[in-house]
């Protein structure tokens, strides 16, 4: 029997390499997205999938539309991927994040228990709830102490997850994704924003790329890599929870200095907190420099990934290495640049 997924946030980086991953597979695909959103499917479209996609109008805010859906699909998988992703928003939207994020988990769950116990389901978790990190390498087992609204509201999701697989018996995974990036990320979020900013400034586009805290620290991966995690997860006998990561942390500075070796200068640091910034040793030139409203209000320092279990358990190990993942992306965004005047 073909496998019927339903994949909730379509349009975003995820939903686009998990589709790739499905089709590839033999599953048929339902996408679901939001009507109010621009009906770009702009990822879809790069990795050549829209047209071998279902679409259905998904809103995480309204729980018969979530009922009907699945009453309409009937999937065998649910990969619930739809959120609002992005942490710096989730302190000016709090709760916003949590209607959509906690609670619309919380609305697809009990939907679920009332059209199919049978569909297995996928909760997008993740390594913003380690936070302000409790132990050097973060596991399934470690304290969660989570530092912004969407890590909180994220923490929500993953609890209830847990609890209608303990409560009501469903085939429910979470997998605790760290960051996982890739040509296709949103350009609000660092590395992205990186990748596409300092092309331009390269190009002369741009004078200087303003960011936030560069200290910061995460174990980055990619996110092709990452999908592949959570479809082993939902194959398996049971429902569990995974840490999915590479174990290898990089600061913000690093993965400038990465990018900019990729476009062929050397970054230069001087001065210190708000005041640092980075010249292209080549010319020196500023081309870095802090803004301070990118700082957040709590911050999430460092994030170490600990991935045995699912190396053990579902046989995923990463394939794509720190230097590979930013080559990649300066590569789609130089020859995103030259193709068009505003890349994607
Ligand atoms: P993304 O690119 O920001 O995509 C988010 C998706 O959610 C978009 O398709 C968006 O639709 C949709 N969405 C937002 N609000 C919605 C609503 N109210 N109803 C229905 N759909 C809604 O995120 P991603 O990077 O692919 O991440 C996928 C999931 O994994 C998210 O849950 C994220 O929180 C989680 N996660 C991501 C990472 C990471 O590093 N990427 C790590 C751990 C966990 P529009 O296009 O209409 O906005
Ligand atoms: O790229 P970011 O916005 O990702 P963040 O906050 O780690 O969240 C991402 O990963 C989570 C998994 O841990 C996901 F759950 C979440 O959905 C999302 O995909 O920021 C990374 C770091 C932060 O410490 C931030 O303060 O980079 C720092 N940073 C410094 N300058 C900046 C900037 N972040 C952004 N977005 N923009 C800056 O200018």
């Amino acid at each position: 029997m073909t496998k019927r997924a339903l994949i909730t946030g379509i349009s975003g980086q995820d939903g686009a390499y998990l589709s790739k991953l499905l089709l590839d597979k033999g599953y048929t695909v339902y996408g679901g997205h939001r009507q109010s959103a621009s009906g770009e499917f702009w990822r879809l479209t790069e990795l050549g999938i829209f047209d071998r996609i279902e679409m259905v109008p998904f809103e995480l805010l309204e729980p018969t539309n979530i009922t009907r859906v699945l009453q309409k699909v009937r999937p065998t998988e649910v990969y619930h991927l739809a959120a609002q992703s992005f942490v710096g928003a989730s302190f000016e939207q709090p709760i916003y994040t949590a209607d959509v994020n906690a609670l619309g988990t919380l609305r697809i769950l009990e939907a679920i228990r009332s059209v199919d116990r049978s569909i297995r389901f996928y909760q997008a978790s993740t390594s913003e709830m380690f936070g302000l990190i409790q132990a050097a390498a973060q596991a399934e087992t470690t304290p969660f102490h989570p530092r912004s609204p969407y890590g909180v509201a994220k923490l929500f999701a993953h609890w209830a997850t847990i609890n209608y697989r303990e409560a009501y018996g469903l085939h429910a995974s979470c997998g605790i994704l760290f960051n996982h990036e890739s040509p296709l990320r949103g350009r609000e979020f660092v590395t992205r924003k990186i990748t596409r900013g300092l092309v331009d400034v390269h190009l002369g586009r741009r004078e200087v790329l303003a960011l936030g805290n560069l200290k910061a620290a995460r174990d980055w991966g990619f996110a092709g890599d990452y999908v592949d995690a959570m479809w082993r997860m939902l194959q398996r006998p049971a429902g569990d929870d995974f840490v999915v990561a590479t174990g290898h942390t990089h600061t913000v500075e690093q993965f400038l200095e990465a990018a900019a070796a990729r476009l062929g200068f050397p970054i230069a640091w001087q001065g210190e907190g708000v005041d640092q910034v980075g010249v292209n040793a080549q010319t020196g030139r500023v081309v870095v420099r802090v803004d301070p409203a990118f700082f957040r209000p709590s911050e999430v320092d460092t994030l170490t990934g600990d991935a045995r279990k699912a190396q053990e358990l579902l046989g995923w190990t990463p394939t794509t290495t720190f230097q590979g993942l930013v080559e990649m992306m300066i590569d789609a965004d130089r020859a995103r640049a030259t193709r068009t005047p505003t890349g994607d």
